[in-house]
Formats: structure tokens, C-alpha cells, sequence
């Protein structure tokens, strides 16, 4: 059950910085007693405006420029799935940890107005990063496969109820024609068995896109929730219209995917931020030693041999409640660009 204190959630924004040329730079801290209850209820929640104008156009011109190679840190994101010259061009466009790699999209996966926002709307002492996204869908761009997101976040973790949170920043205007996000409604609610998510990492991730007969709902079909609670022909499945500094929020046990970007001329380009809660430790075990139970690769390659605390140079807490005996991790405030 989430902990959710409705009566104190309020939309508010921080106040606006703005940059030398007078862009505003804001991005929403708490979010609707609305949301929270759609989120809790639905297990996703669209929130209007979470960012303003400013970040979209900031955000936006660093595309071209991470897919061509160009890391303005000198770091390479933890992975980087197309290359122009090399890739088929109409692929969906991932890269995952961006912010080792780019201080703009440093400054709002890392910002602390989200990882507070996460930690007011799920109970939390304080917030990490666990992972960002950077996805591109261009014109004509493909599907990408029903996944939870605790199959290969949550389940890294423990505790693990509750221990993650996506926010998905639409960068461009979202909706059907261009492929933006679907939601099985009341899917996080379904069983959730920790051993079959695992096991099936590789068949259910985000690349596996319709493989399976063209079907990107494919992977949740298997779940016997799917047939018995969905209408028939998927009826129940939100494809939600965002708009472009709109967000949606989901649940990590949420059922999710795209289908593809059917329009000839716009791209749907967009941050994913997924968050953890900030005192989470590793599952214990390690793969290299061949222990039962270890982390599984994508996750399992940070974490430290022996132990099960969380290293802030992968995971740096982002923001941490007063009372909570962490910090926002020091490096942050110097590493992140953009006033936000
Ligand atoms: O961008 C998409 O279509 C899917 C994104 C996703 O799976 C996520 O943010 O968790």
C-alpha cells in the first residue's frame, strides 16, 4: 500500500530560476491530490506542465547531438542503443544513464524537485537515480514491448515493494499517432512473481519490440490478470495524450509499453526518470562469485563486491527529507547545469 498523504499534496512549482537570457527553468515538486489518488488507484497518472518550456528546448537540442557520439562529459552513457550510419533508421532510439554524459540531461534526472516529488508521492525517506532514459521514437519508429519496470529495477533491490518510481518527461506532443505510452489499468494491483520476472528478463525487456507476432502486449498477456480483468481487444488499455512538458507518472508493477510512431513527420522524443527509493540496498549475492539470488546484469555491474550498499557515483541521492539522515549527494550541485 502506498503511503500517501493526500491532504498535503498541493501542485506547486519552485520558484523560477532563470538562465542569463531570461529562460524559465522550472520543473513542478508535488503534484495533485488527483494524481496521487490516479496513480494509486490506476497506477499511472498523467501530470500537466511538470516542466517548463525552457527545459523541453533544452533537453530537445541535446538529442542530436548524444546520438551522434558527442558526450559533452567525456563519459560514454551506460549504454547507447542506435548509431547513425549503423543502425536501422527507423528504430526507437534508447540511451540509459545520459546523465553520466550530458550535464542538461544531468540537471532534471538528477534535479531534487523530482526526487522529491517521488518521495512525497510514495512515502519515501529521500530519492536516488536509478536509471535514466533517453528515448527518440522518429517517424515511423517502432514499438516498445509491455514490461514492468520492477522486473529488472525493483527486483534488484530490497525492500521491494514500493522502492521505485518512473517519470516519463514528453518532449514532443504525445499521443496514438506517435506511438506514446500505454497503460494495462490496475496492473500493478496483478500478482507479481519475482522469480518468473527475472527468469524472463530477456524475453519482456523494452527491446523486445512485437517480436512475438507483431505484438508489443505480448509479454503481458502471459499473465493470467491479462485475459480475465482487460475488455476484449485490449479496450481497457490507456494510450495517454500528453503534452510536450507534460509528464506521466507509473508505477513500478505497472504493465506499460508503446506501439509505433505511425505519423510520417513527427518524432516523439521524451526522459524517462526512473527513481529509487533512497535507502534500498542490493539483493544480496554476487554474480561474479556465481551466488544464488545475485543482482542480474544490468544492475548487478554496480554493485560492490561483499556488500549491498548503493554507490552515489551510480546511484547519487538526489534529494533526502530533512529527518532522514542522508543528503542530496555533494557532487550534484556543481555537476548539474541547467538552474532547475
Ligand atoms: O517510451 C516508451 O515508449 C516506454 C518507456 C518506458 O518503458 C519507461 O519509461 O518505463
Amino acid at each position: 500500500m502506498l503511503r500517501i498523504a493526500l491532504p498535503s499534496l498541493r501542485a506547486r512549482c519552485r520558484a523560477c530560476a532563470a538562465d542569463a537570457g531570461g529562460r524559465q527553468f522550472r520543473i513542478t515538486e508535488l503534484v495533485s491530490a488527483d494524481v496521487a489518488a490516479s496513480f494509486e488507484q490506476r497506477g499511472f497518472a498523467v501530470v500537466e506542465q511538470l516542466v517548463s518550456p525552457a527545459v523541453v528546448e533544452a533537453l530537445r537540442a541535446r538529442f542530436e547531438v548524444l546520438f551522434d557520439g558527442q558526450f559533452e562529459t567525456g563519459t560514454y552513457p551506460d549504454e547507447w542503443h542506435w548509431r547513425s550510419g549503423i543502425s536501422v533508421p527507423h528504430a526507437t532510439r534508447e540511451i540509459c544513464n545520459g546523465w553520466k554524459s550530458d550535464r542538461v540531461v544531468a540537471s532534471v534526472a538528477l534535479s531534487a524537485s523530482l526526487g522529491r516529488l517521488a518521495s512525497n508521492l510514495m512515502g519515501w525517506p529521500g530519492a536516488r537515480i536509478g536509471q535514466d532514459d533517453v528515448l527518440w521514437k522518429p517517424p515511423g519508429g517502432t514499438p516498445v514491448g509491455f514490461h514492468q519496470d520492477s522486473s529488472y529495477i525493483s527486483t534488484q533491490f530490497e525492500p521491494y515493494d514500493g522502492n521505485s518510481l518512473t517519470i516519463w518527461i514528453a518532449l514532443d506532443d504525445a499521443d496514438p499517432e506517435v506511438g506514446t505510452v500505454e497503460y494495462a489499468p490496475g496492473s500493478h494491483r496483478w500478482a507479481v512473481d519475482h522469480r518468473r520476472v527475472v527468469d524472463d528478463l530477456a524475453d519482456e525487456s523494452f527491446h523486445d519490440q512485437g517480436g512475438s507476432g507483431g505484438d508489443h502486449r505480448a509479454a503481458m498477456r502471459r499473465c493470467p490478470e491479462a485475459t480475465a480483468l482487460l475488455a476484449p481487444a485490449d479496450a481497457d488499455i490507456v494510450a495517454c495524450t500528453v503534452a510536450a512538458g507534460g509528464a506521466v507518472l507509473h508505477h513500478q508493477d505497472t504493465w506499460h509499453g508503446s506501439g509505433p510512431n505511425t505519423s510520417e513527420t513527427r518524432p516523439r522524443r521524451a526522459l524517462g526518470v526512473h527513481l529509487i527509493r533512497s535507502d534500498v540496498r542490493f539483493r544480496a549475492g554476487d554474480a561474479l562469485l556465481g551466488e544464488a539470488g545475485a543482482p542480474s546484469y544490468i544492475y548487478g555491474r554496480y554493485k560492490r563486491m561483499g556488500e549491498t550498499s548503493l554507490d552515489e557515483s551510480h546511484f547519487p541521492i538526489t534529494w533526502a527529507a530533512a529527518d532522514s539522515g542522508q543528503q542530496r549527494s555533494a557532487f550534484l550541485d556543481n555537476y548539474c547545469t541547467l538552474p532547475v
